[in-house]
């Protein structure tokens, strides 16, 4: 079944115009890509509890933004008026093929919906309809090196002068409802909930779900990277396995 989707993902992948990986190494990557997968699916598949998810007619009329609402640069700023047209997600790290991911790109992979509540740490909550590419699909597609640990998500802004970023554990990366957000409530990411792309962490605290994400990076330690405990949030105290 996952084989039939991955198929499907590639002729829209081409269709989409992707120019980085020729035609033989993407029939390799989907070859590869059951192979990455079974290496996690113990954990992955079946075995972890999916987070609640809610009806259309729950969504929050509103969903606030909190944290940076916006990317301060003047980058950021003419990438937002363009509609993100050279948006680019780097995928790189432990695996075999770098990938650089348009949003079309990211758009004509399998797309997953889902209605889940958002739980700030500061104690506000709000319910929204996120849609995405699961993030399993796009590392099966980079093909994961069996002595990766972590996935690194890399962010365009700042806050008080240092990157946003954020981390997970391969379990958590591969979670079905861990997918890469382009769209909230069926339109495209407004700027402060992370426009053009976020991704959406449901079974922890809101700052796991990193916005204005520009890579993932595939890690196997979170040592020397930011102030080492695997997220802005993490270096200034807070829990690295916000758990909900
Ligand atoms: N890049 C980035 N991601 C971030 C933050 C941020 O400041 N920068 N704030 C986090 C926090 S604390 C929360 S609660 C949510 C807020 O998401 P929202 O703005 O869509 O409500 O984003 C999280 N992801
Ligand atoms: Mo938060």
């Amino acid at each position: 079944m996952r084989r039939r989707n991955l198929l499907a993902a590639g002729a829209a992948f081409f269709a989409a115009g992707c120019s980085k990986i020729g035609k033989t190494d993407w029939f390799g990557a989907i070859v590869d890509s059951a192979t990455s997968w079974h290496k996690f699916s113990h954990r992955a598949i079946g075995s972890l509890p999916l987070a609640p998810e809610y009806d259309r007619a729950d969504v929050s009329p509103f969903f606030r933004g909190n944290g940076s609402q916006t990317v301060d640069t003047d980058a950021y700023r003419a990438a937002l008026e363009s509609g993100f047209a050279d948006w680019t997600l780097k995928v790189s790290g432990m695996v075999d093929r770098e990938l650089d991911l348009s949003l079309d790109m990211l758009k004509a992979l399998p797309q997953r919906t889902q209605v889940t509540r958002h739980d700030c740490v500061e104690g506000w909550s709000a319910i929204g309809e996120w849609t995405g590419p699961q993030l399993g699909t796009i590392l099966d597609m980079a093909g994961i090196r069996s002595d990766a640990r972590f996935v690194l998500f890399r962010c365009a802004d700042t806050l008080n002068g240092a990157e946003y970023y954020e981390s997970v554990d391969m379990a958590d990366a591969m979670h079905p409802q861990t997918i890469v957000a382009h769209a909230l409530n069926g339109e495209a990411l407004p700027e402060r909930n992370g426009a053009p792309l976020r991704v959406r962490i449901e079974r922890q605290l809101g700052y796991k779900s990193a916005k204005y994400l520009t890579g993932v990076e595939v890690v196997d330690t979170l040592e020397g990277i930011g102030g080492g405990e695997g997220g802005y949030w993490e270096d200034r105290g807070y829990q690295w396995y916000a758990g909900i």
